[in-house]
């Protein structure tokens, strides 16, 4: 349901021809660019010629698009391997830009875009802030970190393809943040759903309403967020919440994108990212509907074309909604990386984030640390209170009444330590969620 009235949603805007394709016309254009891109590799990227040739395999094996889960896995370490230009298919000359994800440990990964690739990339960042809602005139405030990071950029060029005003304010300087958005009046703001919640305390800090503020739609992503975190920063700034997806690997931000009008999952944008999801042990390919790991194949890219990359993020297919053609990824749960195997039990982060966020007290911002007694893992959530209702003699009732709710819905047991206002840091992008304080086995 829509939170702001004043959308015009009706106003033409009009959709690239594969936004309005059924599905055998876009299964047939799939299959046109997958047998290309698997040539494409198999010609130009030693790694992929030698994996194909060890598993018996030529692109002309590929008969129709189930053929696809015959083929290799591309896997993060193989990205780390080939470090930093090995998988281009294109001569260095030939790239115009270089982006990189930093990853926790190790080397970064690298990927690069032809002139051809970053058009196709503005393409799907211009769709996807279409189907949030945006319209050409408009103003977007983008508050995705610029740089190496595929956010401030990749949001950057596809807001200027749509025809939107772009403010390039990056991450980071909360307060410039608030002032720019009460001075210039955006309609939309792109940004992590966590500096969301930051630059929300900083409205409260500096005694501004949010309500009052003119932000109409906010387009949040690069890390799992929750329909209670929506529900919150709906709430907060009396705006629409949509969820956009992509990863550095497959191109950035505009991989997927919720409708603002359905906000019921993200409708991959099919023509150019092939997706699968596969049984993260086995790696069977499982039918749509069924939660798994998803698996990226580009269909149009040049520089680095990916052929089965692992995401390790766990969601489910579903058919079209808004975007009838298109196939709708459900939101992403959690990285199976970022899964917390606490005494046997399996936790995501977000599971925690949707149990604080029924609790008033608690506004969003948390952390949980994991310790080892004896020999016993322990998990110690970190929750900070709302400002307005901090109540140092409320701390233990608080804490009791949110283990036992977590008892009962994860079934994990977890020690909740109520935290002052501001007291957690805050990253002025991607939040992290976890600190494993475990000794390494
Ligand atoms: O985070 C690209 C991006 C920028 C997406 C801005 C959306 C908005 P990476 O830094 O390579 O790229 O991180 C990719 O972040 O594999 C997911 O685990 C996570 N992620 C990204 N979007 C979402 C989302 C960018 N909407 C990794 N929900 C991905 C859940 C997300 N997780």
């Amino acid at each position: 349901m829509l939170a702001t009235p004043g959308l015009n949603l009706t106003e033409a805007a009009p959709l690239d021809a594969a936004e309005r394709m059924g599905r055998d016309e876009l299964a047939s254009l799939q299959l046109a660019r997958l047998r290309a891109t698997l040539e494409r590799a198999y010609e130009r990227v030693p790694l992929y010629r030698a994996r194909f040739d060890a598993a018996g395999l030529h692109p002309s094996d590929l008969g129709d698009l189930s053929d696809l889960g015959r083929f290799p896995f591309l896997a993060k370490a193989d990205l780390r391997e080939t470090y930093p230009f090995g998988l281009f298919a294109e001569p260095r000359e030939k790239i115009l830009r270089i982006h990189a994800s930093s990853g926790t440990t190790g080397k970064p990964i690298v990927v690069g875009y032809t002139r051809h690739d970053l058009a196709i990339w503005a393409e799907v960042v211009a769709r996807s802030l279409r189907l949030a809602g945006a319209r050409p005139g408009e103003l977007l405030h983008n508050a995705y970190g610029y740089g190496l990071f595929t956010g401030g950029l990749g949001i950057h060029a596809g807001a200027e393809r749509l025809g939107l005003t772009v403010v390039p304010v990056s991450g980071g300087m909360t307060e410039r943040q608030v002032q720019l958005i009460t001075d210039f009046r955006p309609d939309h703001i792109t940004v992590t759903p966590s500096y969301m919640l930051a630059i929300l305390d900083e409205f409260a800090r500096l005694g501004i309403d949010p309500r009052d503020c003119s932000l109409r739609v906010g387009i949040f992503g690069a890390e799992p967020w929750t329909n209670a975190m929506r529900r919150e920063i709906e709430d907060a700034f009396r705006m629409d919440a949509v969820d956009i997806y992509g990863l550095t690997e497959v191109i950035g931000p505009g991989v997927s994108q919720e409708s603002v009008e359905t906000k019921d999952g993200l409708h991959v944008w099919e023509d150019h990212f092939y997706p699968e999801i596969v049984d993260p042990e086995t790696g069977a390919v499982l039918p749509d509907g069924e939660l798994g790991e998803l698996v990226f194949t580009s269909l149009t890219k040049e520089a680095v074309p990916i052929i089965r990359y692992r995401t390790r993020d766990l969601t489910r297919l579903l058919p079209g909604t808004a975007r009838p053609g298109m196939r709708r990824m459900e939101k992403v749960t959690g990285r199976s990386d970022d899964m917390i195997i606490l005494r046997g039990v399996n936790v995501f982060p977000t599971q925690i984030e949707e149990a604080l966020l029924g609790c008033a007290w608690c506004g969003g911002h948390f952390l949980v640390e994991l310790t080892r007694e004896g020999r016993l893992d322990e998990m110690t959530i970190l929750a900070e209170a709302r400002p307005d209702s901090w109540d140092p003699s409320a701390i233990d009732g608080h804490a009791e009444r949110l283990t036992a709710l977590i008892k009962g819905t994860i079934g994990i047991t977890a020690r909740v330590s109520v935290r002052p206002p501001g007291s957690l840091e805050r990253s002025g992008g991607k939040a992290r969620r976890v600190i494993d304080r475990r000794p390494r086995a």
